[in-house]
């Protein structure tokens, strides 16, 4: 049965042109758009066999998210909407490496040693972001899909989250909302609008926000949002989609530059928000009366949502076991933070989503964000339960009832599958419109120590590795005696170096009291992997 069932997926048009190797990292399949045809067909074949394994939706998304316009990438979305389980990845980079000759036999061993029935029908939900480059790859993906005889879902140009939460609420039966992207759009606008009510500004808190998205998929989705919520939060929106991707602009940019995005105006103390180029990350800043540039990044966003968790199952009574989850790229104001002043469990994981995500499970209300401002709130299904019969009870005194109340239906404003940029931004002014703060007061929570991101090109970055959430090198040998060196002549020093899992690069970082001192520190670190 099976070699005959695969004789079709030789494809000329789709044969291998170029031998680079390449890998399913982090973030999926990324590099140059032009060598990734045959990868997309083959990824096209492989959510077809996923498909038939897990006998559920599988998504494929094609996107680079903020990598500059002539990258591109795809990756794959399980069916309760995570990442390509850790065995598939392997299974997929050597489903794109293999010979255009070994393409059969390759299939034909995936599908015995996964034990897949090939009569169960299979359904891939598709969706890509705004690249020129975009829509060769579809094609290339569609082509492998109905080369196995997959139905397809093609979705069209769609977030990253909004892939993943079409996916779960398709294998879901609509249990988690409707799976469409309008049940996206009126299930968030709807329960936004509900929390804030009548009273759109509080306090310090005003309802006006500058968006700049990156000139990216988010345009879109913003754009909805700004028509659905009009009156309620004025979104100014910039990068729209008229200029470069994801050049001086987005997520990214403003978070390792620390600088203002190209075309925001600056005014002086109002909230602007940045998103990246597939819409999963976010980050907030602005510009004070001295015009110096204020970045509340993804530890920001993280301790602001576990502070209002906290407080509200206080007020309410519930004793569910809150956590959050972060990486080494943390500010270590943050994680003090967290620990010293909230007290909230905190954990820390390797880079990559997938990781932060796995942690989280473990709490009743997990919370993890990247410094970058890709992360998200998952609850567990007896926490919701509890919660939900919670602000039923009738004896409950009013705060109680109010904080439950609260509780069961900022739930609604999450997108749990996956971390959201848009999600999280109308959680954070939900937040901010509820304790009537304004940027600067959020800001007061803590200090973030002076830090500095640097990208060293080297010959292999691979030749280094890591332990300890990354935050140790164990090879090559001696590095880490040297980083100890340079960092313990800094106060409040930190560093490390890790390889990136989504460019050919290595990753230090650096962290200190002074500010002056930040960038000697990090290129002191940087020297010593060249
Ligand atoms: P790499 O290139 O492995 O550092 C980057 C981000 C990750 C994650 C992935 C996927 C940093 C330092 N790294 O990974 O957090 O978001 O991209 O997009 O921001
Ligand atoms: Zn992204």
């Amino acid at each position: 049965m099976e070699q005959s069932y695969f004789r079709d997926v030789v494809n000329a048009e789709y044969n291998r042109k170029h031998d680079e190797r390449i890998e399913y990292g982090t973030a999926g399949f990324r590099t140059k758009s032009d060598i990734l045809e045959h990868v997309l067909y083959r990824m096209g074949l492989l959510a077809v066999l996923r498909s038939k394994a897990k006998r559920a939706a599988i998504g494929l998304m094609i996107t680079a998210s903020h990598n500059l316009e002539p990258d591109n990438g795809i990756k794959l979305v399980d069916p309760a909407g995570e990442m390509l389980e850790a065995s598939w990845e392997t299974i997929a980079t050597n489903l794109a490496n293999v010979q255009d000759n070994e393409l059969i036999s390759r299939l034909t061993h995936i599908s015995t040693n996964e034990n897949i029935d090939l009569l169960v029908p299979a359904t891939v939900i598709i969706g890509r972001d705004t690249r020129r480059s975009s829509p060769i790859l579809l094609n290339a993906a569609l082509a492998g899909i109905r080369a196995l005889y997959g139905n397809v879902t093609d979705l069209g140009l769609i977030t990253t989250p909004q892939l993943h939460y079409v996916v779960v609420c398709t294998n879901t039966n609509g249990a988690y909302g409707n799976p469409t992207l309008q049940g996206y759009y009126s299930k968030l606008a709807a329960v936004f609008k509900s929390i804030r009510g009548a009273e759109t500004n509080n306090g310090m808190y005003m309802n006006v926000l500058q968006l700049d998205a990156a000139n990216g998929v988010g345009a879109i989705a913003a754009k909805e949002f700004q028509r659905s919520l009009e009156g309620v939060l004025n979104i100014r929106l910039f990068n729209d989609g008229s200029g470069n991707l994801n050049h001086m602009c987005g997520a990214d940019y403003v978070k390792v530059q620390q600088a203002l995005p190209l075309n925001i105006p600056s005014e002086t103390n109002v909230r602007c928000v940045s998103i990246d180029g597939d819409a999963d990350r976010v980050v907030y800043f602005y510009i004070d009366r001295a015009n110096k540039f204020h970045l509340l990044d993804g530890d920001r966003i993280a301790t602001l949502v576990a502070a209002y968790f906290k407080e509200l199952l206080e007020t309410s009574g519930l004793a569910l076991q809150l956590g959050l989850v972060q990486t080494a790229y943390a500010n270590g104001g943050s994680t003090n933070y967290i620990s010293n002043v909230l007290r909230v469990p905190v954990a820390c994981v390797p880079t990559g989503v997938k990781h932060l995500h796995k942690k989280a499970l473990e709490f009743d209300i997990g919370i993890y964000f990247e410094a970058n401002g890709h992360g998200t709130v998952i609850f567990k299904d007896i926490a919701k339960e509890t919660i939900k019969n919670h602000a039923k009870n009738e004896t409950l005194l009013a705060a109680q009832r109010v904080a439950s109340a609260k509780l069961r239906d900022v739930i609604d404003l999450i997108n749990e599958t996956v971390g959201d940029a848009l999600s999280d931004m109308l959680l954070v002014e939900t937040i901010l419109h509820a304790k009537g703060w304004n940027v600067i007061e959020w800001e007061r929570s803590y200090n973030d120590l002076p830090n500095k991101q640097l990208k060293v090109r080297v010959k292999d970055r691979n030749l280094i590795t890591t332990t300890n959430a990354e935050r140790h090198c164990l090879t090559p040998v001696g590095l880490q005696e040297e980083i100890d060196k340079i960092v313990s002549k800094y106060s409040r020093g930190r560093s490390f170096v890790r390889p990136s899992g989504t460019e050919d690069i290595v990753r230090v970082y650096a962290e200190c009291e002074n500010s002056s001192d930040v960038g000697k520190l990090a290129m002191g670190v940087a020297s010593l992997v060249y």
